[in-house]
Parts: C-alpha cells; structure tokens; sequence
C-alpha cells in the first residue's frame, strides 16, 4: 500500500519520514502543505494533526503524526527488508533508543532556535534575536562534544551500523551545515565531520535531496 506523507518536501520532520521510507524501500506519495498559508493549522488539517504540523502518515485505516514514532514504526515494520534500522538484540535496541531521544531532547531544540532565529525569522523580514543564538551555539558546542567522544567509540551513533539513531540527525543537521552558516560545528569535530560525511552520502538522503530541489 503507498504510504500518504503530508508535509513540505523541504521541511526537516518530513524528511526524516521520507528517509525511512526511503531507506526502507517503501512506496510513498508527497501531498504538500503550504506552512507559508497556514494550511497545516485549518480544521481538516488539525483532524489528521491536532497541532497543527507536518508530517502525517495515512496508510489505509491508519493515520500517524509525530515523525519518530513514524521512523520506528516502519522501520520495525520493514526490519527485514533493506538495512536493519532498529537493532538486532534487546541491548542494540536500547541504544538506538537512546540516541533518538537525544536527538529528540538534547539536539533538536537547539538546532530548531538557531533555524528559527537566523534562517525563518529574517525570512518574513523580521532580525534574529542573536544572544539567544550565540546561547543556542555554546550549547550546541557542548553537546557535539558529547558526540564527538561517542563516535570516537563506534562509527555510528548506537553501534557498528547506521540505524535510526543516526538517520533521525540527517535534517537537523542539514540545517546546521547548510543553512545556518555553523558548518563549523561540524567541521571542526574530526569524528562527528566523518559521521556526517558517511551518513549524508546515502543513496537514500541524496535521493531526498533531489526531491527536496537542494
Ligand atoms: N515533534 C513533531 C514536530 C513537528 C514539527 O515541528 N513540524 C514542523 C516542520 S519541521 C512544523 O510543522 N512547523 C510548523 C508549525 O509548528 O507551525 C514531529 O517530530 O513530528
């Protein structure tokens, strides 16, 4: 069954979706929501989404938001299929947890604030508010820190091989790299550059790329 995503093909929680289902061989149809008109917060969107984001799946009678419980729900539904995203043992599993909740708590607000400030704000013709962006990048720092040792330990994020843990990053880090102008961030961190260098060279994500007109 073709998967419904809806969601801006350029924005970062879609994306992630579309990189499992890509990674995972899924067929999918991209139905667009226009943020720019406020689409994604009128009633018949807010039915599918009741606040008012992207993405949501549809796949026959279900419908799903909040784009990590998506990945995992493919990823578990496909695990034989394409690379295993998930883990093969309990501890394994454990770790890819790990890491997506620190995307997901540690990373993503950090990396949201700077896009928000310097990339959204001055978009719809309004300055960035640069002390909290100067706070956002010290923090930011001390957190890839945290990367940089785990990837000194293992090529990926939860282990031996890409997972989750490391795809769910993919967009986040974009942003950082190529559209915020803190491709320092990354560059200057031997272990986390590799990191990006390798994860960032997937079929799959420079597909995605294509898509998304980057
Ligand atoms: N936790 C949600 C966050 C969704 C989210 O923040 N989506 C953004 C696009 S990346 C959005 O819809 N922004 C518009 C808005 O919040 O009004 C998820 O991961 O799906």
């Amino acid at each position: 069954m073709v998967v419904k995503v809806y969601g801006p093909v350029q924005a970062a929680c879609p994306q992630r979706v579309l990189a499992c289902l890509l990674e995972k061989d899924v067929e999918f149809e991209i139905l667009h929501v226009d943020l720019a008109s406020g689409e994604h917060k009128r009633p018949d969107f807010l039915l599918k989404q009741p606040f008012g984001q992207v993405p949501v799946v549809e796949e026959g009678d279900l419908q799903l938001f909040e784009s990590r419980a998506i990945i995992r729900y493919y990823a578990a539904k496909y695990a034989d299929r394409g690379p295993n995203l998930v883990g093969k043992t309990l501890e394994e599993r454990a770790l890819v947890d790990q890491w997506l909740e620190v995307e997901a708590h540690n990373l993503n607000d950090l990396v949201y604030n700077l896009v928000f400030q310097l990339v959204i704000l001055p978009r719809m013709g309004q300055p960035g508010d640069l002390k909290l962006v100067h706070s956002c990048e010290q923090k930011l720092e001390q957190v890839l820190d945290v990367y940089e040792q785990r990837l000194s330990k293992s090529k990926y994020l939860a282990g031996d091989s890409f997972t989750l843990a490391d795809l769910s990053h993919l967009p986040g880090i974009r942003y950082l790299v190529n559209e915020v102008g803190m491709c320092h961030l990354v560059r200057e961190r031997e272990n986390v550059n590799a990191w990006w260098q390798d994860i960032s060279s997937r079929p799959a994500w420079k597909k995605l790329m294509e898509l998304a007109g980057f």
